[in-house]
């Protein structure tokens, strides 16, 4: 999934502390020349101070924005973050087997959330809980599968929101395949694929690439680029931003500020609309930062410094529309005070609502592998059926 060349092997950064030392001095040189000279240029309509910063292309996508929209994109992002605490608590507790926290991605995935129609059809990863809060998934619905007590948990034509994939980057190939479908029912709905920076190498996102391109398929391919795919760089990911990859496919990339949640709605709703249009697909490089581990399981200390957490902190995505909303007069403190509220009815509600859920039969787990049986499943299952006996011997046998 990485790609492995000597300019991956590049030192990083100085903040983690751990730069190597491989590659010559020129080469080491031409790199950063190189990298330099390709510095992307960056959607903002929001800067981290929470100034608003006119742009000519994107302004209009956001032209009709009330007040009441941008407390609602304010409330989105603050219950989305603490659904996400309240899991990454579960799962410390025992109550979840694994959570991967979208911290510090609340403006991407709500941004582009809210920029879709409800016939438009998503298909995420496996951190996509933002987005599956615009779509109008019960948040507690998310938690089954981190759980283990169930392999999905919601109905994907319930909402148009497909089930979360962890095979990295395969998302991206079936919203292809669905959006060539939706083209040939001459529907105008668009179909948007969330995947990350590490997705982006995957053989799957470059033939989705391919196929949708030739295909002029309805698709905005939405790629999060928190920095990192678990321990590694998207440095070790791309020569090019990746934005730019695009183009050799034959569509438009754009990098967006991924914390900024109106250049996030206006972007993909431009993206949208090209694919309602017949243009065809785009791909959006939301510029972002994964602010916690990468799952519960990770340790990100292990390779990244806490330097590269501050600068990033600084530009938090809840924080910045807070300013802007403060200094535009339009909230107020009993507006904080009710969200806050609201925050705490939903953290409750999540924790009961995961302790109540019902343990799957044991024996669940061999359904459905094959359609008409197998021998070796049937070995498997009645090998099972004797391991959970034995438990009942033992404490049969007096202990
Ligand atoms: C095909 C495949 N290869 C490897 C993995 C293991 N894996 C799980 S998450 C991950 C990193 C993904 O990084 P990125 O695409 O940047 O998404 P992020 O987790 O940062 O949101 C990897 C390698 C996997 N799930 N599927
Ligand atoms: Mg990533």
């Amino acid at each position: 999934m990485t790609v492995d060349s000597s300019a991956a092997r590049e030192p990083r950064r100085s903040a983690a502390g751990k730069a190597g030392t491989t590659g010559s001095k020129t080469t080491r040189t031409t790199r950063a020349a190189a990298k330099k000279s390709t510095e992307p240029e960056l959607v903002q309509l929001l800067t981290p101070e929470g100034k608003r910063v006119k742009n000519a292309e994107y302004d209009a996508y956001v032209a009709g924005i009330t007040p009441e929209d941008l407390r609602g994109l304010y409330r989105d992002m603050v219950l989305t973050r603490r659904f996400d605490a309240e899991a990454t608590a579960l799962q410390r507790q025992g109550e979840l087997g694994l959570w991967a926290s979208l911290l510090g991605q609340e403006a991407a995935q709500i941004g582009s959330g809210r920029a879709l129609r409800d016939d438009d059809y998503v298909f995420p990863t496996y951190r996509e809980h933002g987005v599956a809060w615009c779509r109008g998934v019960d948040p507690t619905n998310l938690l089954g599968m981190f759980r283990g007590v169930n392999n999905g948990g919601w109905d994907p034509n319930g909402n148009n929101f497909h089930l979360y994939t962890i095979v990295i980057g395969s998302q991206t190939l079936h919203a292809t395949g669905y959006a060539m479908g939706v083209a040939k029912d001459g529907a105008d709905s668009a179909v948007i694929a969330y995947f990350g920076d590490g997705a982006s190498s995957q053989g799957d996102v470059a033939e989705s690439f391919t196929f949708s391109a030739v295909y002029n398929a309805p698709v905005v391919f939405f790629c999060q680029n928190n920095q990192w795919a678990i321990s590694e760089p998207t440095e070790k990911q791309s020569r090019v931003p990746l934005y730019q990859r695009a183009q050799g496919f034959g569509f438009p990339g754009v990098r967006v500020d991924g914390n900024d949640v109106l250049a996030c709605l206006a972007v993909t709703k431009w993206a949208l609309e090209r694919a309602r249009n017949g243009e065809g697909p785009t791909l959006v490089e939301a510029y972002t930062y994964r602010m916690g581990a990468h799952t519960t399981s990770d340790d990100p200390t292990r390779y990244r410094g806490d330097e590269e957490r501050m600068a990033w902190e600084a530009k938090d995505p809840i924080l910045r529309l807070r300013r802007y909303l403060e200094a535009s007069n339009h909230t107020d403190d009993g507006f904080f005070a009710e969200l806050e509220a609201e925050s705490e009815v939903l953290g409750k509600r999540v924790r009961e609502a995961v302790r109540a859920m019902p343990d799957p039969d044991h024996f669940a787990i061999f359904e459905n592998v094959y359609a008409d049986g197998h021998a070796l499943v049937d070995e498997e299952r009645a090998q099972f059926a004797a391991y959970q006996a034995s438990f009942a011997d033992a404490s049969e046998g007096g202990r």
